[in-house]
C-alpha cells in the first residue's frame, strides 16, 4: 500500500469525522452516567463490541457456509458455524440460522416459510404485551397475514389460554405465534403447542425479550415445544443488535431458503462474528449467575415500587421486567417517561393491558433490569431505584426533587464504571485537543 493510501486508511475516526466521534462520545457518556432500564436493551461486553467492529464488515457472504457465492469466505465460515454450533448446543435446537439481521426479518422468515398470503395466524395483542412483528396492521406481518389477536384475561392480567383454544377452534391458524415484548410472566409453552396441535398448524415462539434467561435454564425452554424460536440477541441474550432462528431439522432446509436468497442479501458478517462471542459468554457457567440476579432485580424493584403504591400489572414479575400503571396515580406513561429521563432514570411508556389511552400517551412504563445488572447493581440498588422513581412521580414537576434525584442518580452509577477505557481514551485525546 502506498503511504498516502496507508495514511487514508489510518486516520481516527476523531479526525475524519469529528461530528460522528462526539456523538459517539456523548452517547458512551450518557449510557454510563443514567440509569438505563429500558427492558431491551443491555450492555455488550468490550469482546462483542470488537468483534462488532471487525474487518468482517468489509466481506461479502452471500450463502450459508461451505456453499457461498463469493471468493475468501474461508473465515466468515469459520464464524458462521460457531454461531450456528453455539445456539444449537445453548438452546438444545436441531437447525439454527445466525443470518437474519433483526427479530423482525427473523419472524418475516419463519411467516414466510410456513404461509401463504392472507393465511390466518394467531398472534398476542400489541397492546397486551405483543409484538409489532405479531401482526400489527401497519406491520409487514398485518398486511400480508390475516393475523388474529388473543390477549390477557382482564382480572389476572395473563395470557387467556382458553380465548387463544377458542380462537384456533374458530379461525383454523396456519400459524401460531406466541411471544412479547412486553409481558412480565411466563408463557405456557406447552399449552401454545397444543393449541397449534390441535389445530395441525406448526407453533412459533419469539423469545427476543427472554432468550438470556432461557439460555440460563432459569426459564422454561420453548425449544422442546416450538416449530421454531425466534430470538433478537441483544435484549437479556447480551450479543449484538440482531436476530437468529432455531428450528426444528424438518424446515431447515426451507426456512434458510427463506432467509437466502429469499429475503436478505449479504449477511452482515461482523454481527455474526459477534453474535458468535455473545453465545460463547452464554454458555460460561457465569451467565446463569447474571439471569439470576436480573430476575432478583426485577422483583425488589417491582416489591419496591409497590410498597409505595404504585399498581405492576399481573401483580408482580417471573423475568426480567414489569409495568407499572402509572395512571392509576394520575400520570400519563409519556409524561412518567420524560419526567424519569431528566432524573437521569430511562425508561419507556407503554400501553397495559385494557388501556384506555393512545399508545403515544399510554398507562404504563415498561421497567427492565438487564442493562443495570450487567453493571454489577443488585437488590439494594433496586431498592434504592425504586423509590427514587416513586420519589419523582409522585411529586412530578418538583424540579429541585429531580435534580436531587439527578445527582444522586449520578453518584451511583459512578459506582458502578461502565466503558471506562473507552471514555478514558476519548476524554484523554480531547484533552489533547
Ligand atoms: N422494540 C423492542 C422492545 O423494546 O421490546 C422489541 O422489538
Amino acid at each position: 500500500m502506498s503511504a498516502s493510501a496507508s495514511a487514508r486508511l489510518n486516520r481516527p475516526l476523531k479526525e475524519v469525522d469529528p461530528e460522528v466521534y462526539e456523538a459517539i462520545y456523548r452517547e458512551t457518556r450518557r449510557q454510563a452516567d443514567t440509569l438505563e432500564l429500558i427492558a431491551s436493551e443491555n450492555f455488550t461486553s468490550e469482546a462483542v463490541l470488537e468483534a462488532t467492529g471487525s474487518v468482517f464488515t468489509n466481506k461479502y457472504a452471500e450463502g450459508y457456509p461451505g456453499r457461498r457465492y463469493y471468493g475468501g469466505c474461508e473465515f466468515v465460515d469459520v464464524v458462521e458455524s460457531l454461531a450456528r454450533e453455539r445456539a444449537k448446543k445453548l438452546f438444545g435446537a436441531e437447525h439454527a440460522n445466525v443470518q437474519p439481521h433483526s427479530g423482525t426479518q427473523a419472524n418475516i422468515a419463519v411467516y414466510e416459510t410456513v404461509l401463504q398470503e392472507g393465511n390466518p395466524v394467531l398472534g398476542m395483542n400489541l397492546t397486551h404485551g405483543g409484538h409489532l412483528s405479531h401482526g400489527h396492521p401497519l406491520n409487514f406481518s398485518g398486511k400480508h397475514y390475516k393475523f388474529i389477536p388473543y390477549g390477557v384475561r382482564r382480572d389476572t392480567e395473563t395470557i387467556d389460554y382458553d380465548e387463544v383454544e377458542r380462537l384456533a377452534r374458530e379461525h383454523q391458524p396456519k400459524l401460531v405465534v406466541a411471544g412479547a415484548s412486553a409481558y412480565p410472566r411466563l408463557i405456557d409453552f406447552e399449552r401454545m403447542a397444543a393449541i397449534a396441535q390441535s389445530v395441525g398448524c406448526p407453533f412459533m415462539m419469539d423469545m427476543a425479550h427472554i432468550a438470556g434467561l432461557v439460555a440460563a435454564g432459569i426459564h422454561p425452554n420453548p425449544v422442546p415445544h416450538a416449530h421454531f424460536v425466534t430470538t433478537t440477541t441483544h435484549k437479556t441474550l447480551r450479543g449484538p443488535r440482531s436476530g437468529l432462528i432455531l428450528c426444528r431439522e424438518e424446515f431447515a432446509k426451507a426456512l434458510d431458503k427463506v432467509v437466502f436468497p429469499g429475503e436478505q442479501g449479504g449477511p452482515l458478517v461482523h454481527v455474526i462474528a459477534a453474535k458468535a462471542v455473545c453465545l460463547r459468554e452464554a454458555l460460561q457457567p457465569d451467565f446463569k449467575a447474571y439471569q439470576q440476579q436480573i430476575v432478583a432485580n426485577a422483583r425488589r424493584l417491582a416489591e419496591t415500587l409497590a410498597s409505595r403504591g404504585f399498581r405492576i400489572v399481573s401483580g408482580g414479575t417471573d423475568t426480567h421486567l414489569l409495568l407499572v400503571d402509572v395512571y392509576q396515580r394520575g400520570i400519563m406513561g409519556r409524561d412518567a417517561e420524560a419526567w424519569l429521563e431528566k432524573a437521569g432514570i430511562t425508561v419507556n411508556k407503554n400501553a397495559i393491558p385494557f388501556d384506555a389511552l393512545p399508545p403515544l400517551k399510554a398507562s404504563g412504563i415498561r421497567i427492565g433490569t438487564p442493562a443495570l445488572t450487567t453493571r454489577g447493581m443488585k437488590e439494594a440498588e433496586m431498592e434504592r431505584i425504586g423509590h427514587w422513581i416513586a420519589d419523582a412521580l409522585e411529586h412530578l414537576g418538583d424540579e429541585a426533587l429531580n435534580h436531587r434525584i439527578r445527582s444522586q442518580v449520578g453518584e451511583l452509577t459512578s459506582q458502578f464504571p461502565l466503558y471506562t477505557s473507552r471514555l478514558a481514551e476519548v476524554e484523554a485525546a480531547l484533552r489533547a485537543g
